[in-house]
């Protein structure tokens, strides 16, 4: 009976162990996992914009929310929009788009819907139905820029 009761034990204790070495191995795990995740993370927010473009010292930045761009995928892009003095808020941003080759322009008519952060917006509706050569025309006015005409970055791509 003693014999039995302490082979219990001896089996509670193992199976006790195990039970931590599970957890140990998840939490490992999980750990390894969030780093992993953090890496992901890091490299994203140091991502490059899929397009750019400049004018009279503003540089126009796309990050589309479908990268690389498709063909025929309606998505949405941030458009980052600095000056030497930083992020340039509060701007007026018309965009459109089309192929020089063919004389058509986009299937949709994106609209700034959003200024997500300072000198951040959301341009939505974005989708190209053709393979080619794209330029995207954007006239930009800003708070600075009152009364005169817009500035206009013209941003070629090929799909
Ligand atoms: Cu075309």
């Amino acid at each position: 009976m003693e014999q039995i009761h302490s082979r219990t034990k001896a089996v509670i204790s193992t199976m006790k162990s195990l039970a931590l070495l599970s957890r140990k191995i998840y939490l490992t795990c999980t750990l390894f996992a969030a780093a992993l995740l953090s890496l992901f993370a890091g490299t994203s927010t140091a991502i490059e914009a899929d397009l750019s473009g400049s004018t009279g010292g503003i540089l126009l930045e796309i990050y589309s929310r479908l990268s690389p761009i498709e063909i025929n995928t309606i998505h949405s892009w941030e458009i980052v929009l600095s000056d030497a003095e930083g992020p340039i808020s509060g701007a007026t941003l018309e965009i459109v788009g089309g192929m020089p080759e063919h004389n058509h322009g986009m299937p949709t008519q994106p609209q700034i819907t959003e200024e997500l952060t300072p000198g951040r917006y959301l341009l939505e509706g974005v989708r190209f139905h053709m393979p080619g050569l794209w330029r995207m025309t954007a006239s930009i006015s800003t708070t600075k820029s009152q009364g005169r005409p817009p500035s206009v970055v013209v941003i070629d791509f090929t799909l």
